[in-house]
């Protein structure tokens, strides 16, 4: 079975230092994963997680290799006074509530964010150490956002996804983060990166578009996901019928009489909205006299980072407003507020969930909250109960029979509360029976497998596609000795990294030594195929005394070294299309800053890279389809590229070049062998071409890993220098 490594900031089980023993970890994260069914998923389990150097090291001996539930711990040891700066200063302090929206509970410190990147580096370097190279690596939650961008330098061959349990905020928010740069560059080296909902995956895109300059095309569909998390239902099923659950419903309900139970289960956090909660309660007795005595809130809050003074003026505050509740309203006989503040077992929890007529969740923001799914996979025949939803809660979108709540809107709130104490029966059957169904469906091991899915599914062609490594260079280039090489390679972001704007462009003294070995060397001829026009292919190789060849503008114009001159490589005399696109693009170009047209001679590129992304990207789209509509007759293709939308004749395309290219050869020119290099669509062109062809032997090498008719790809821009250098080193 292939092996998941699961990493997070916590293991399972949690090693408390007063109690000296192994207690298990809270929270929902640890809930769903502990869900999963090895089996159903496909995959062998193995969990690393963070803990302390201070825990005795016989107890960390024994946490290794421990199993719970048919997965592996693996304890990661990190320095205590690094993790507690990391976990407390940053992960609690600036994360969690900025990405709850809670901007004024936001303390920023530099400790904070230095011990972030520390314990994330020791996390990528213990998961690089561990994993096999065909491990999958499945990185959760906010604590280890940089792993990612971390250990793809460390291991790149390794497919690692993310996920993301708490909401992804609007850029708006994200951008207030100092550190909004480094984590959306990690988090794009990830194979896939999911979301409980569709709204954080949106949010997510718009930072990348707005702060990094990624704008949702080629690949970006299969990198970012929404998978809405699930539970483990038969588990919660099986603790719904269990005795003991029957017997605590049984003492409940003696206690309940022929009054109306509302249910709260909820961590302690600001996140949970609970003093949202008591005032929509408190609204609703004063407005409906009638139900007092009757109707109860039974509140169990699990205590949660008790150490933390924001909390505990949180845990002041809920408990003032409970009493003045139970003051106001209550009677000898009658506590309108039950107010639990620790944990319960699984079968009073189970009990509770029965008991209970309605399940109020009032968060202000959730990522997705499993205690309201656990809910509706409690309910037994004749038991069914309803739910108030906030909207706020991720969950929203799974539970959509749910009562939904905004639950800033008390007097709203307090209203649902009365409609779902006094929905009939079979009102709330029809509700619940949907959600249940839903629930027996898709599990958390259908959850985990089909994000797996996602992330190893492989796009290439699987038998045939090969992958280059550095490792493997060398034996792979055995079979070129001695021969005469054709090389044709694409430019940005294939030979030169990829730039911020296309003038920046720059190339590595490594790169440069090696074009220069080439150039000189008569066993090699070098063509560079590029969008890029002549004048800049002329300036930037030629004038620096480089002896290549070019097919500039995708392939319509050629330079040949041997003969020194650039030719026209298409029929020039319809070039009516250019008049009309360029006064399209002269439109959107004077009301988008920082946009521009770069004539190339037969393609016409509206450039707007440096314009503000979502305002330019949304005009992109309009132009895009506008030059589509109007140029149906014309003999051109629009492309939209990264940040830039181009119409170029159908001529200008690396496929003819390549096919002219190899016929204008003279026979002393005929090479061995052709190696071929690109990373995006217009290299397919000349990838097909080049495997049609029967004469020479091809290797067409894609640099990145999306769809390709290439036999081979590496994983991204840095090992192509690398792979040429060995290529040529072995001719020498
Ligand atoms: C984060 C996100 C997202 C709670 N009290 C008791 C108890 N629990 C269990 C519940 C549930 C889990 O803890 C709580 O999960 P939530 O989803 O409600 O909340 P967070 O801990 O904030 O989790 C959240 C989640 O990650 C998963 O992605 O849904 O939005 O914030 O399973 O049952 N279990 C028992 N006794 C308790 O007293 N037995």
């Amino acid at each position: 079975m292939t092996r998941c490594l699961i990493i997070s900031n916590r293991l399972p089980m949690n090693y408390d230092q007063q109690k000296k023993s192994f207690i298990p970890s809270a929270g929902g994260l640890v809930s769903a994963i502990m869900g999963l069914d090895a089996e159903k998923v496909g995959q062998e389990f193995h969990w690393l997680g963070l803990m302390t150097d201070d825990v005795d090291s016989s107890q960390i001996e024994k946490m290794k290799e421990t199993k719970f539930d048919d997965i592996t711990c693996h304890p990661i040891v990190v320095p205590k006074q690094a993790y507690d700066s990391y976990y407390n200063k940053y992960c609690n302090n600036v994360i969690w509530p900025l990405f709850h929206y809670e901007r004024n509970l936001v303390y920023y410190s530099p400790s904070g964010w230095k011990n972030y990147v520390l314990i994330n580096k020791l996390i990528a370097k213990s998961i690089a150490d561990y994993a096999q190279n065909s491990d999958n690596i499945w990185i959760h939650d906010f604590h280890l956002m940089l792993v990612p961008g971390m250990l793809k330098e460390l291991r790149p061959e390794l497919k690692i996804g993310f996920f993301l349990h708490i909401p992804f905020p609007s850029s708006e928010i994200f951008r207030e983060l100092p550190q909004r740069e480094e984590i959306l560059r990690s988090l794009n080296q990830c194979d896939l990166v999911g979301f409980h909902d569709l709204s954080y995956l949106n949010h997510f895109k718009s930072s990348m578009s707005r702060i990094i300059g990624e704008d949702g095309n080629d690949n970006r569909d299969r990198k970012w996901g929404v998978y809405p998390i699930s539970i483990d239902t038969p588990r919660f099923k099986r603790i719904a019928q269990d005795q003991r659950t029957k017997e605590k419903l049984m003492e409940y309900l003696k206690h309940k009489g022929n009054g109306q139970w509302i249910l709260g289960v909820d961590r302690l956090d600001y996140i949970k909205g609970l003093i949202l909660k008591l005032r929509a309660f408190k609204d609703f007795l004063k407005k409906n006299p009638d139900q007092v005595g009757l109707v109860q809130l039974i509140q169990v809050v699990i205590p949660s980072r008790t150490d933390v003074q924001e909390y505990q003026n949180l845990k002041d505050k809920i408990e003032q407003l409970v009493s003045s509740i139970n003051g106001e309203f209550g009677t000898p006989t009658y506590m309108p507020v039950q107010y639990l503040y620790h944990g319960v077992n699984n079968f009073e929890l189970a009990a509770l969930y029965q008991a209970s007529d309605v399940l109020f969740i009032s968060s202000r923001r959730d990522g997705m909250n499993l205690v309201s799914l656990e809910y509706v996979v409690s309910q037994i025949e004749d038991f069914e109960g309803s739910i108030l939803l906030s909207e706020f809660a991720g969950a929203h979108s799974t539970l959509s029979y749910a009562i939904s709540i905004n639950p800033w809107d008390i007097e709203n709130t307090s209203a649902k509360i009365k409609e779902a104490l006094l929905s009939p029966q079979e009102v709330r059957t029809s509700r619940m029976k949907p959600m249940m169904k839903f629930l027996e469906q898709y599990t958390s091991s259908d959850w985990a497998r089909i994000y797996l899915r996602d992330l190893t599914i492989e796009y290439l062609p699987k038998e045939e596609s090969q992958i280059l490594k550095k490792e493997n260079f060398f034996e792979w280039i055995q079979h070129f000795s001695d021969k005469k090489i054709l090389f044709f390679c694409d430019l940005d972001g294939t030979l030169l990294p990829i730039a911020g704007h296309p003038s920046q462009v720059s190339i590595s003294m490594e790169t440069l030594m090696l074009l220069e070995e080439i150039s000189h060397n008569d066993k090699f001829s070098f063509v560079i195929v590029s969008g890029r026009d002549k004048e800049f292919l002329q300036k930037y190789f030629l004038d620096n005394d480089l002896h290549l060849s070019f097919g500039a503008c995708h392939g319509a114009y050629a330079y040949d070294d041997r003969i020194g001159v650039w030719q026209d490589l298409i029929n020039s005399d319809n070039l009516k299309w250019k008049e009309l696109v360029e006064e399209i693009l002269k439109l959107y170009t004077i009301r988008t800053p920082g946009s521009f047209i770069e004539d190339k001679g037969h393609a016409l590129t509206w450039h707007y890279r440096s314009s503000p992304a979502n305002f330019a990207e949304f005009l992109a789209h309009k132009l895009f389809n506008e030059l589509e509509e109007n140029l149906q007759s014309f003999p051109v293709k629009v492309v939209r590229g990264k940040k830039i939308i181009e119409v170029k004749s159908v001529q200008a395309n690396k496929g003819a070049f390549v096919a002219h290219w190899l016929n204008n050869l003279t026979p002393e020119n005929k090479p061995d062998i052709i190696v071929a290099l690109g990373d995006d669509t217009t290299d397919e062109d000349m990838f097909h071409a080049l495997q049609e062809q029967k004469e020479f032997v091809t290797y067409c090498i894609k640099v990145g890993q999306s769809p390709t008719v290439a036999k081979y790809f590496v994983h991204d821009q840095t090992t192509v220098t690398p792979l040429l250098k060995n290529i040529v080193e072995q001719m020498m």
